[in-house]
């Protein structure tokens, strides 16, 4: 393997405000030298090189901290997979892009703050700006967005809470535009007149769970929503995304999102096509269907043959830790230790951060689809293999835009999408979540599975944030603010019938 050493550059930073480097000559070689070094290493070979040398530029600051000298170690002691021989797309792309990324692990372009451990502090005011500009009006070129405009405000309600935001004055304005969006029979669309959509549906009903309160639950009809899931159910189990759509397994996360946040019936309605096929609840089959989606990658896919991909593991993950206890649910339907090679594999080195599937990039995002993927399988498993210091550098360092907003990568511009899933991966770095079978679930036995997490502190191993940099707790199956689901359910819990 090529092995190069990152510096840890951060806490040269520090150093450097405190002592000028010792000599010009001892200046650190350009990110452009240390491209044309790589370019010139042996592809393939076994040959161990040592890249960037600054180690000496500047003066010791004396003591550090034991996280400090954790993230040093992890810095040097990184490993840039072997390069194979056959030069690609996908090794021309993984090789820019590392390059793109490299300055920000080894330093800090944007100019932040730091905080204790050499890293940008979370740019919380900007972010929460940024969050805030995609609530409330569009610009035109914002149109083609339109079918997405729950997402849209998911993405903002959500970063906003975690970041710890109040949101309370966007109760109104959200609970009126969800009930515009409203399928006259069920479910949600992107807005007024819009098919329903089981993604828009998944994305509203999460909304108005953050928003919260009596107006706002209310506002959903929770009967025609029974009836539109229950259209969605196949007879092979799965669930479509629309009625005649596609098939999928965000069709199964999010369709148990909805019936558990609203403790709707698990019975199918009777008109649902899947009773001609002889199913009776929307679980008939399910366990199946998504254990159909695991590929021979471990990972899990969007639908039975298609390739492994994290945003579809944390679909079916989540969707099976709704079913009930991951700890039954998990192993009846996943092989777990092919599971966890593949999770694991996901989380890119030196960047610290998760790609998405085998041989693509980083991206920002992946911190929740992969991210959150761990608390579920360590229910299951009881154990977690990833480096989660590295997750919450790479999201501090490299996934925060300097204007505000989160990023898949460097030199990409900020999305909500983005930002809000960022952020939930920096959640699940900083907390612990544990599944408690003592716990007292919800009053109802209908998917209570999801009730009986809790929050158990924060992460015990070397961190490297500071309090100013953590944010808030996440519930590990909604990815909504922690207590926030908990609400709802118990509100819809209280009601008779629907
Ligand atoms: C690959 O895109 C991405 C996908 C194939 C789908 C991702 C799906 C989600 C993010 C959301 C699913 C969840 C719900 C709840 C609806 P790409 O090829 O651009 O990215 P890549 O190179 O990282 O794979
Ligand atoms: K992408």
């Amino acid at each position: 393997p090529v092995r190069v050493s990152l510096r840890a550059r951060h806490r040269n930073m520090r150093m450097k405000k405190m002592a000028a480097p010792k000599s010009s000559s001892a200046e650190a070689p350009s990110a452009e030298a240390l491209s044309s070094r790589l370019e010139e290493l042996p592809v393939g070979s076994d040959r161990i090189e040592e890249l960037s040398d600054t180690e000496n530029e500047y003066e010791d600051i004396g003591t550090i901290t034991q996280a400090e000298q954790a993230h040093i170690d992890y810095l040097e002691s990184v490993t840039i997979p072997i390069r194979d021989e056959p030069e690609t797309e996908s090794s021309k792309a993984q090789r820019e892009a590392f390059e793109d990324i490299r300055p920000f692990l080894e330093g800090n372009p944007n100019d932040f703050p730091l905080n204790i451990f050499g890293l940008p502090k979370l740019q919380r005011e900007k972010h929460a700006a940024f969050l805030k500009s995609a609530l409330g009006d569009y610009p035109s070129k914002f149109a083609p967005m339109d079918a997405a405009r729950p997402w849209l405000l998911y993405w903002s309600l959500q970063g906003l809470t975690a970041l710890g935001c109040d949101i309370s004055e966007y109760r109104e304005q959200v609970t009126h535009t969800f009930s515009m969006a409203a399928y006259p029979t069920g479910g949600y669309g992107g807005g007024y007149g819009q098919y329903p959509h089981l993604a828009a549906t998944y994305a509203a009903v999460l909304s108005l769970t953050i928003v919260g309160g009596t107006d706002a639950y209310e506002s959903i009809n929770r009967r025609a929503m029974w009836h539109f899931l229950g259209q969605m159910k196949q007879p092979d189990g799965g669930f479509t995304m629309a009625p005649g759509g596609e098939e999928d397994i965000r069709g199964a996360y999010c369709g148990l999102v909805v019936l558990s946040l609203l403790n709707l019936p698990l019975s199918l309605p009777p008109d649902a096509p899947a009773r001609k096929h002889g199913l009776t609840t929307f679980l008939d089959k399910l366990g199946a269907w998504v254990s159909s989606c695991q590929t021979f990658e471990g990972g899990l896919s969007a639908a039975p043959g298609n390739e492994a991909h994290g945003a579809y593991a944390f679909c079916g993950l989540a969707c099976l830790s709704i079913m009930g206890p991951p700890k039954a649910t998990l192993p009846k339907h996943i092989d777990l230790p092919r599971l966890i090679h593949w999770m694991s594999y996901r989380q890119c080195a030196p960047e610290g951060g998760y790609n998405g599937r085998t041989n693509k990039l980083v991206d920002g995002c992946y911190s929740h689809w992969i991210g959150g993927c761990w608390a579920l399988a360590e229910a299951a498993t009881g154990r977690a293999l990833w480096n989660r210091p590295a997750l919450g550098r790479y999201i501090l360092a490299a996934a925060q835009f300097e204007d505000g907003g989160l990023v898949d990568k460097p030199g990409k511009r900020p999305d909500g999408y983005h930002s809000c899933y960022n952020i939930a991966g920096l959640s699940h770095v900083q907390h612990n979540y544990v599944y408690d079978e003592a716990e007292s679930g919800a009053g109802s036995v209908l998917l209570d599975a999801p009730w009986r997490w809790k929050t158990q502190g924060r992460y015990q191993g070397d961190v490297l944030w500071g309090e100013d940099d953590v944010v808030g707790q996440v519930h590990p199956i909604f990815v909504t603010p922690w207590g926030a689901a908990e609400e709802c359910r118990k509100y819809f819990e209280a009601k008779e019938g629907f």
